[in-house]
């Protein structure tokens, strides 16, 4: 929990002074997750080798506050602070990033998340500084690394896929990874199982390992802009425990009412609805693409709005129309496959 006792720079260079070197410093890797205990006046270290321009993100979060245990002082006041300092600098200069983003996910008014995201500054060995600013409190947390730009331990997804996991310990990052093509709409959600405690949350990061979208939930939807692989950054809102699922889907971007799906409406489109409807037309493999005035069912109509269209001067159709895009308003027609917006 944060508390604020106004003291922070003396209880910062207490820290310096009473740091312990009993805990030596653990070696870890992207995608690692570490549950550790942070004692009085102590700084817990970990190492890790980077790469220049790696995303890095840090969290921790919180998992138990033991109390004011350490200055006898009546609080719960382990208030984490979490370093990322680059090794191949000197120890006075070499503070790369410290709790940048603050503390989120207060949803239950004792424990907290903090993180630190960074893009590392070269090639070497960096070391994570966990400890408690106040010098009077202790506690518990999970610290989780990662790699935005080209992820850890990452479960790929592709297709329709869905995926079932578990967070098994409190704070845990789940990653995920996607090939994507900067035509690609892409739509994440992560669900909470029966019986789960998990409150989803999701992130999703570009290939350059830049974030495009932060909902605090457990739904995205994205269009896409770049060609490559994506990271997906899964866990709870603070320490809940629990399995969950992963939903990962490619959403087919169409042109409104080109049905033949060759990149343009005329009338060759309404032929093609009438003889599906009528004739023995091929199933349609975009019926977003027949549904060509958005009501989400395909009859006649459909063929009469692209003849208006086209005749009648009724304007145009309903989006994705002037160009490629999903579809709008949520129906039961969907669209596996269309080529001319690929
Ligand atoms: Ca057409
Ligand atoms: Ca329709
Ligand atoms: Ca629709
Ligand atoms: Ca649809």
């Amino acid at each position: 929990m944060k508390c604020n006792p106004g003291q922070s720079w003396l209880s910062f260079f207490l820290i310096l002074i009473l740091a312990s070197p009993a805990f030596g410093q653990t070696r870890i890797a992207y995608g690692d997750n570490h549950l550790v205990s942070v004692p009085c006046r102590t700084v817990v270290s970990f190492v890790f080798h980077g790469t220049i321009n790696d995303r890095v993100s840090i969290f921790f979060t919180e998992c138990s506050d033991t109390g004011g245990v350490c200055g006898g002082w009546a609080c719960f006041c382990f208030d984490q602070t979490v370093e990322l300092r680059n090794n191949a600098l000197d120890p006075s200069s070499n503070l790369v990033a410290t709790n940048n983003s603050g503390g989120i996910d207060t949803n239950d008014g004792q424990k907290f998340r903090t993180r630190t995201d960074a893009k590392l500054p070269n090639t070497g060995d960096y070391t994570i500084n966990v400890f408690d600013a106040t010098a009077h409190g202790n506690g518990t947390g999970t610290l989780s690394l990662q790699n935005n730009l080209k992820p850890g331990q990452a479960e790929w997804l592709a297709g329709d896929d869905v995926f079932f996991d578990i967070i098994n310990t409190c704070g845990e990052l789940k990653t995920y990874a996607f090939q994507g093509s900067g035509n690609d709409v892409v739509q994440i959600k992560m669900t909470q199982a029966a019986q789960s405690a998990v409150i989803p949350i999701l992130e999703l990061y570009d290939p350059r390992g830049l974030a495009i979208a932060l909902p605090r939930n457990g739904n995205i939807t994205a269009d896409l802009n770049l060609d490559g692989n994506y990271t997906i950054l899964a866990y709870s809102a603070v320490a809940e425990t629990g399995a969950f699922a992963i939903q990962f889907k490619k959403i087919q971007k169409f042109l409104r009412g080109d049905a033949n799906d060759n990149g343009i409406v005329n009338i060759a489109d309404a032929v093609t609805v009438l003889s599906y409807l009528f004739g023995d037309g091929a199933r349609p493999e975009c019926k977003d693409a027949y549904d060509a005035n958005d009501d989400g069912t395909l009859n006649l109509a459909d063929a009469i709005a692209i003849l208006s269209h086209l005749f009648a001067h009724a304007g145009s159709l309903p989006p994705p129309f002037d160009a490629c895009g999903q579809d709008p308003s949520n129906d039961n027609l969907d669209c596996q496959k269309y080529e001319s917006c690929e």
